[in-house]
């Protein structure tokens, strides 16, 4: 097993990595910014190191920050959490030629899912299915684009190589307007990401959002661990998940995952991971792989009963996958609510501190936060507070679940978005099932306008 685990990462997700390690009898380091003293992990974890002041581009985004942590307190591997250096490639590279273990996948592995051309072509190799689109990136040849758009059938959809996450895309609905398109797509995201690469692709109209979780030793054996719907976002941002996405039958869940496995085990894919795909008509299409464990990992460790951490950990440490994908049984329906210090209706950060505090509880409830009475949600971060997850025999229990542990909840001294989840789950047509990727931003609107 791993020695000592230090956590590059904070809140929710750091207080996650630190009960897996302990569990697994593992020592910790937690690292934080000068404005994360008062985090419950840091407190918890068996030492821990001040990296910098409060902005993330001194604190965790800094990888000598990072790094100098781990060589002082001995620490021998690294868990990245999510968001911050999680998909860093050189990030990945600079802990292994450093000593430490990289809890994740390789840095070639890291880079190739990063640039989404890339990432696109590997796939197609491997037979997952793609939206139809150009494949390799645009020239500036004008005519040969007008060419790719016409065989691809308008509206077409322009992506930046190095995007991903909503960030550097363009709809084109006419001829007339793709060039022009192209140049302003190219220009935006040389500057945003250093790589002005574009490529087209077939506008999918309101599909769902569908992703695969998949684990991978690194040794050619992989398992999927079903599938998780995240339509329910706003602005790219996810606020609802659930697992398993309903409507899908237990025979294109074994398609679909089927053919992630397989291209795990051809790429030798080490740690844990997400197929992401856009799913319309009873098809799915490929959009982008993330090489780290997400935010709504639990829903599916509910749905399958495995802790995905503790495997990440079992993986870094190389061993063999501890299941076959025969043990993965999927049971019941899980939902999860992104709980955020926001204003429910603009959506504004509302940091501050907590006056009062009481989780919900009850069976089959999850509540995984770093908040207590009197702590103070600093304005620097992200303002995801808590992720409350409800597990329940089928989705219509799951949803009545969720709508009491919600009302259970008090988080008093700030503003949160317990009354847009409400909201949302009480709406006939998501409990229908019919929500898309921009369900969420037509409801809001329709809101908006009633007012
Ligand atoms: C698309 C699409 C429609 N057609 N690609 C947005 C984030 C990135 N992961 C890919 N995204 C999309 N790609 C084609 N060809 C619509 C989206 C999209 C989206 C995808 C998943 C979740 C939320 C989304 C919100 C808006 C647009």
């Amino acid at each position: 097993m791993l020695e000592k685990v230090l956590i590059a990462n904070r809140g929710e997700i750091a207080l996650r990595i630190l009960r897996a390690c302990k569990e697994l009898g593992i020592k910790t380091v937690a690292v934080h910014s000068s404005a994360d003293r008062e985090l419950m992990h840091v407190r918890l974890a068996d030492e821990s190191v001040c990296i910098g002041p409060s902005p993330v581009s001194e604190s965790y985004l800094s990888v000598p920050a990072i790094i100098s942590a781990a060589i002082i307190t001995n620490a021998t591997a690294i868990h990245p959490g999510y968001g911050f250096l999680s998909e860093n490639a050189d990030f990945a590279e600079q802990v292994e030629k450093s000593g430490f273990i990289f809890i994740g996948p390789n840095a070639q592995m890291i880079r190739t899912m990063g640039d989404k051309i890339s990432a696109i072509k590997k796939m197609q190799s491997l037979n997952i299915p793609c939206i139809p689109g150009s494949g390799d990136p645009l020239t500036d040849d004008a005519q040969a684009n007008i060419e790719i758009a016409r065989k691809i059938g308008f509206p077409v959809l322009i992506k930046a190589a190095g995007g991903g996450g909503g960030r550097g895309m363009r709809i084109v609905y006419k001829e007339e307007e793709l060039i022009q398109a192209i140049s302003l797509t190219k220009h935006e995201a040389g500057s945003a990401f250093g790589n002005d690469a574009v490529y087209l692709e077939k506008f999918l109209e309101n599909p769902r959002h569908i992703e695969v979780q998949i684990l991978g030793d690194g040794k050619g054996n992989a398992i999927f661990l079903g599938e998780r719907d995240c339509s329910i976002q706003r602005r790219h941002q996810k606020v609802i998940e659930e697992a398993p996405a309903h409507g899908i039958t237990e025979e294109q869940r074994q398609y679909i995952g089927s053919l992630c496995v397989k291209a795990c085990e051809a790429m030798h894919y080490r740690g844990a991971g997400t197929f992401e795909f856009l799913y319309k008509n009873g098809q799915f299409y490929f959009i982008e792989m993330n090489t780290r464990i997400q935010v709504e990992h639990p829903i599916t460790e509910a749905i399958t009963n495995i802790d995905l951490v503790k495997e990440q950990l079992y993986i870094a440490a190389k061993n063999k996958l501890r299941y076959t994908q025969d043990d993965v049984r999927i049971t019941g329906h899980a939902i999860e609510c992104r709980i955020n210090a926001e204003d429910p209706k603009t959506f504004l950060p509302s940091p501050g501190t907590i006056s009062l505090f009481h989780p919900p509880g009850g069976p089959q409830i999850r509540f995984d936060s770093h908040i207590y009475n009197g702590y103070t949600v600093p304005p620097f971060y992200d303002s995801l507070l808590a992720k409350l997850i409800v597990h329940a025999s089928d989705r219509k229990t799951a949803i009545t679940r969720m709508r009491n542990a919600l009302d259970e909840t008090v988080i008093n001294g700030i503003k949160t978005n317990l009354s847009l989840h409400q909201k949302i789950l009480s709406d006939e047509s998501f409990q229908q099932g019919h929500a898309h990727i921009h369900y969420l931003e037509t409801m809001l609107k329709r809101e908006a306008e009633k007012d």
